[in-house]
């Protein structure tokens, strides 16, 4: 009865490993390996990761293999002599020749998705991303042709920050979503909005300190360098909510700046545009009397 206690839990953190392991669809407990993510990007560095992985584990299988067979096949107790060479050949030929040729396996596939993630040509909108102690800001710079001036900063949604706050006497459990889930530091007050199966540019700066932009989904991270613009892109493939975090360790309140990019289909996406671009941008009033009253008269010399 014990055992098959033991291997019902045994087989059963098997199962569970195994669903862990595979690629999940989403965040799970326990989840061992990364998440596939939504774009191209992430699914190209999750392939190269799997690559990795596995030419890791057949090193591995190989190594210790030889290892362990050698420890038991030829252990001192049944009379092993150890060998008295020093030098072979063939051997150091091996070794040399099979980790360059596995080292160009990955560096070619890597190479290619690196440099198409540079390729930030023919997107069709922008948005700048400024990193702030301890928050971020968002601008749409354009869709297609057409310039908008919309700006907003995303700050940790009120909830998570009053519990965080030290002795609030608040549970960071309590701190939830409207679908129930938890969302303690890493919901914020104003998500990124961004339209699916767009190509969409980012250029991202800094303003204080060094930060970086990092949503998993998506693929990569990218610093936020004061004075210096770094550009990147992405197009993702299913509208969602995408949750991430400043990737670069920013001062105090750097674990306090998540990202949450809402993913969106382009027509909705575009009517939300248009209502920000409107509300952010009212029309001048009408032409008003050039104001002469409220300009300083030039002191007189008298
Ligand atoms: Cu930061």
């Amino acid at each position: 009865m014990r055992n098959i206690g033991k291997w019902g839990l045994g087989a059963g953190l098997t199962a569970g490993w195994a669903v862990a392991f595979a690629a999940a669809p989403e965040r799970v407990p326990w989840q061992l390996n990364m998440h596939p993510g939504v774009t191209q990007s992430s699914h190209d560095a999750y392939d190269l990761h799997m690559l990795a992985l596995w030419i890791c584990v057949g090193i591995g299988l190989i190594v210790f293999g030889a290892m362990f067979y050698a420890m038991f096949a030829f252990r001192k107790s049944k009379g092993a002599v150890p060998a008295t060479w020093s030098h072979n050949t063939i051997a150091e030929t091996i070794w040399t020749v099979v980790p360059i040729l596995l080292l160009v396996a990955m560096a070619w596939p890597a190479t290619k998705v690196l440099i198409n993630e540079a390729y930030t040509n023919e997107s069709q909108m922008t948005v700048k991303i400024t990193g702030y102690q301890w928050k971020w800001g968002y601008d749409y710079v354009n869709w297609g042709d057409k310039a908008y001036h919309v700006h907003f900063i995303s700050r940790l949604d009120e909830k998570s920050d009053r519990t965080r706050q030290l002795r609030s006497g608040l549970n960071p459990g309590d701190v939830k979503d409207a679908q129930g889930e938890n969302t303690y530091l890493i919901d914020v007050d104003k998500p990124l909005v961004l339209p699916t199966n767009t190509k969409v540019r980012f250029v991202v700066t800094g303003d204080d300190v060094i930060h970086s932009w990092w949503v998993p989904a998506l693929g990569w991270k990218s610093d936020a360098i004061p004075g210096i613009i770094n550009d990147t892109w992405t197009n993702i493939s299913e509208p969602g909510i995408y949750r991430g975090q400043c990737a670069e360790l920013c001062g105090q309140d750097h674990g306090f700046m998540p990202i949450v990019v809402k993913a969106v289909p382009p027509e909705d996406f575009k009517k939300w545009l248009d209502e920000q671009e409107a509300a952010q941008n009212p029309p001048a009033p009408a032409a008003a009397p050039v104001a002469q009253q409220g300009v300083p008269s030039m002191p007189s010399n008298g």
